[in-house]
């Protein structure tokens, strides 16, 4: 079987959770940096590959996948091994419902090209700039701090990891870079740190990636 190849960006967050979903699955890949500092993720070469022009893609059993919700669930039904959804219908819906509060209602308000859109075409400053991403991690986290509360046990459902906390360590990730204050949710927090004690996700941190040049 060829390696899967996971077109990658190190400070990417989507690429972020495939990376850890790769890793706790135990899947040898290769990473491809694609440098969204230099917009290579619009070059037409990139673009012929994912007409989305967003990382991550996966390149895997002669599938190239695109999204990271759909790449991890491709890997949760592929490789078996340490499930990443629970097999009850309630309590999947839970996990990802957790998980899509991150990667559909906080994380694209704060992509790139957003961030970009409001610098360049609409003409706000750097520090509006901030404020608006640190307004809607604020905005999301309290909602995903009491959903997972109630079920939670060192990680957001149970003691094992899901693809809920694998959304959730890139997000915090980022949070963490623009300073948003974190200690209102325990929770959240709790699930954090015992996601990044585990190699999987350890090794899937930015800074264990290759820094394009
Ligand atoms: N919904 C997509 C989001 C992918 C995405 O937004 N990727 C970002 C990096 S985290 C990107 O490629 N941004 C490039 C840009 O904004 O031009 C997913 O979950 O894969």
């Amino acid at each position: 079987m060829a390696r899967p190849i996971l077109y990658d960006y190190w400070r990417s967050s989507a690429a972020y959770r495939v990376r850890i979903a790769l890793n706790l699955k135990g899947v040898d890949y290769e990473s491809r940096q694609i440098d969204l500092r230099e917009d290579a993720q619009k070059s037409p070469d990139y673009r012929a590959l994912n007409p989305q022009g967003l990382v991550p893609m996966l390149e895997i059993d002669g599938h190239r996948l695109t999204q990271s919700l759909a790449i991890i669930n491709y890997l949760d039904l592929r490789y078996p091994n340490q499930p990443l959804l629970p097999a009850s219908a309630a309590e999947r819906a839970h996990v990802v419902s957790m998980a899509m509060t991150v990667a559909c209602d906080i994380h694209p308000l704060n992509n790139l090209r957003v961030l970009k859109y409001l610098k360049n075409e609409l003409g706000h400053l750097q520090g509006e700039i901030d404020a608006w991403y640190a307004h809607w991690i604020s905005e999301g986290l309290p909602g995903l701090e009491t959903l997972a509360a109630a079920r939670a046990g060192k990680f957001l459902f149970g003691d094992a990891p899901t693809g809920a906390d694998v959304c959730l360590v890139p997000q915090l990730y980022n949070a963490r870079r623009y300073n948003v204050p974190l200690d209102a949710y325990p929770t959240l927090l709790r699930a954090d740190e015992n996601a990044n004690r585990l190699e999987a996700f350890a090794a899937a941190h930015p800074d264990k990636q290759e820094v394009p040049a």
